[in-house]
């Protein structure tokens, strides 16, 4: 029987030390933001994902966004070397997770470094954006790694946010929620594009789930338009975790067995 699983790691308690790229610091509240990802958690396992809840790591402030640290794709799975250097020592606890459902799995190798939020997967096509988390070396080591297997890469710059998908994301059925200010949208040319509404840049951060989607509350006006194309919306409140530059993908590794 086939399992979707959502690999996540509890929230640090050093998360207020966290990377910060586009937003400027401020306190995060460490008990409010265990409850949000306890919310999180809680929303997968009703999506139908069996959970697996790594530890906190007291020493490493971003483990939570495990997102980053990993590809899983049916075949193999990519361990990432991030871009920040506070985060690489976050693939080891990954590694050994993956390894419990991946018979085959590659590292990125020094000078390339990728982050896994740079990394949006539809169907046989990885489109990889090129961040300051993400550079060509890193890309072209994940290249060599799937392109066995019949994967397509396809680079995107991406400019004015973190990773690639805090600029856009899988719907499902050939749909891609988009900000076209951050990437150039034409690189997404044959999928249906869903645009964020103006007023929120940061609205295109969706995990979808069969049908679903988990999204964060802090985007109504998005929301509703997502809403009336007939998407069921699970809606949660993601604001300590957004504090820290995370969303919704980042939170966990999902993947089939
Ligand atoms: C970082 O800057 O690395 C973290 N504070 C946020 C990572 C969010 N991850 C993601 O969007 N995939």
């Amino acid at each position: 029987m086939q399992h979707r699983i959502a690999i996540t790691r509890a929230v640090s308690p050093a998360i207020d030390r966290c990377e910060l790229t586009h937003l400027a610091r401020s306190p995060i509240d460490v008990e409010r933001a265990v409850g949000q990802h306890e919310g999180y958690i809680r929303c997968l396992r009703v999506l139908g994902c069996v959970v697996v809840q790594l530890p906190a790591e007291p020493q490493l402030p971003d483990s939570v966004f495990v997102e980053d640290t990993a590809i899983v794709l049916d075949e193999l799975a990519v361990i990432c070397r991030p871009g920040a250097e506070s985060r690489r020592s976050e693939t080891a606890a990954v590694r050994a997770a993956v390894a419990q459902y991946r018979a085959e799995i590659r590292t990125i190798e020094s000078p390339g470094t990728l982050d896994g939020g740079d990394c949006l997967v539809i169907g046989r096509t990885l489109f990889v954006g090129i961040s300051t988390r993400t550079n060509p070396e890193g890309t072209s080591q994940l290249e060599s790694y799937v392109e066995p297997f019949g994967y397509k890469i396809r680079q995107v710059l991406v400019e004015g946010c973190l990773h690639l998908k805090s600029a856009v994301t899988y719907l499902g059925n050939e749909s891609v929620l988009i900000n076209p200010e951050w990437v150039d949208a034409s690189k997404f040319e044959g999928l249906h594009q869903v645009s964020v509404v103006g007023s929120e840049p940061a609205a295109a951060n969706a995990l979808a789930v069969e049908g679903n989607v988990v999204y964060s509350d802090s985007y109504p006006a998005t929301r509703q338009l997502l809403e009336k194309r007939g998407y069921e919306m699970h809606t949660l409140d993601m604001s300590e975790l957004e504090k820290a530059e995370g969303g919704v993908t980042c939170g966990c590794l999902m993947f089939e067995t």
